[in-house]
């Protein structure tokens, strides 16, 4: 496993911005990360990612010096620990709306003594080619990022416990599944919906954690910079939709 270049950029203070990511072709992959994003989210959650897929897209991605993130399908251990055998730098964890889920998420991505994962020679482990495991399990307890996602009522209802558990590093807004949990699908800009991102920021941005949130333009990115969020999310979906429709209305006018 390679230095976390996006986990060392949060800790000196600085702003990072990534890109979900959801295809199998790592050739793609390797040419969105050219484009000069920090990171890169192989997005397992909406898309049809496998382990063997995350392996190759993280490759890819680690060749042009971006960090290679997976959002994984669910909260569990062994879907966890494939994505980051596979050699994924971190993991956003979608879905994750009691205390104890969040204990849960770092039980899965650590080694002993601050979690349970599984140990084995992977791909993370450079096969145990290159250092011991021991030196491995201490580096990759270090270096991978844990990324909890905070889109539900209730996950805002625990913000506080979320942001004192060890071993966490980024809570991360997702305004899709909060607006829908809130009752207001769809519709992030709703005031309430507003109240509970505001809400997170407040008990995040002071501590030790990271704020992050979805941002697909960049007045909401400016926005939420100024609130004290320091990581971004877009995805290739909505960046090609806005310039291959802003391309065609501009030769079509
Ligand atoms: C959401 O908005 O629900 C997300 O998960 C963003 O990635
Ligand atoms: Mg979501």
């Amino acid at each position: 496993m390679l230095d976390n270049k996006l986990k060392q950029r949060l800790a000196d203070g600085g702003i990072a911005h990534g890109c979900f990511y959801r295809y199998d072709d790592a050739t793609l992959a390797e040419y969105v990360a050219m484009q000069g994003w920090d990171f890169l989210v192989f997005d397992a959650e909406h898309g049809a990612l496998e382990p063997r897929h995350a392996e190759d897209l993280c490759r890819a991605t680690e060749v042009r010096g971006v960090t290679p993130i997976v959002r994984v399908t669910t909260n569990q251990p062994h879907v966890i620990l494939r994505y980051l055998d596979a050699g994924a730098h971190g993991v956003h964890v979608p879905w994750v709306n009691t205390p104890e889920d969040v204990r849960a998420v770092v039980r899965a991505v650590k080694y002993e003594p601050l979690g349970q994962r599984g140990l084995a020679g992977t791909r993370a482990a450079d096969w145990g080619l290159t250092e011991s495991l021991a030196d491995y399990v201490e580096r990759a307890n270090r270096e991978t990022l844990v990324v909890v996602h905070i889109e539900t009522a209730a996950a805002v209802d625990h913000i506080a416990e979320y942001a004192a558990t060890e071993g966490v590093d980024v809570l991360f807004i997702g305004p899709t599944d909060l607006s829908h949990s809130l009752g207001h699908t769809g519709n992030p800009g709703h005031p309430e919906v507003r109240a509970a991102m505001e809400r997170v920021a407040e008990v995040v941005v002071p501590s030790d954690k990271t704020l992050g949130i979805f941002a697909g333009t960049p007045q909401f990115a400016a926005e939420w910079l100024e609130r004290g969020a320091r990581y971004f999310t877009n995805s290739v979906e909505g960046l090609l939709a806005h310039g291959m429709q802003s391309f065609l209305s501009a030769v079509r006018s």
